[in-house]
């Protein structure tokens, strides 16, 4: 009995922590052996949004966007890395993450689109580490 009293008790707990978050709805792609686990996000527009890269693999990553309507709001601060070449102009959406750990960014998407999004590192694109970032008015994903 008391064993049960206990259970419920901590069930109310958690719910009451769930229905407290108010944070921005988040997004976490994990890259693992050279590849992005998430290859489609789809976003809405006008919406807070915190895009995690979760980088469990053994060298640096990133996720890129050169041209994207966004207003940002915050982020991690880019860790050090040799790879991206000299001359580039900065992207729109920059997040990246030093190997076992994560990076985020948090930003408002402000125009719907199909966005192609690209690690920078070098040789890492021609290895397939692109896919497709997607904002909708309504946050669903476009019908075929
Ligand atoms: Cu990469």
């Amino acid at each position: 009995m008391r064993k049960m009293m206990l259970a419920a008790a901590m069930v109310g707990a958690v719910g009451l922590l769930a229905g407290c978050s108010s944070g921005p709805k988040t997004v976490e792609v994990v890259v693992t052996n050279m590849a992005y686990k998430s290859k489609q996000i789809v976003l809405k527009q006008g919406e807070t949004v915190r895009l995690v890269l979760n980088n469990r693999d053994k060298v640096f990553h990133d996720i890129s966007i050169e041209t994207i309507p966004i207003d940002v709001i915050a982020a991690t601060a880019a860790p050090e890395n040799a790879g991206h070449s000299h001359g580039d102009k900065e992207p729109d959406l920059h997040v990246a993450a030093n190997p076992g750990e994560k990076g985020w960014i948090e930003f408002i998407p402000q125009e719907t689109g199909t966005y192609h999004f690209i690690c920078k590192e070098e040789g890492h694109l021609e290895k397939g580490m692109e896919g497709t970032l997607i904002v909708t008015a309504d946050g669903k994903a476009p019908k075929q």
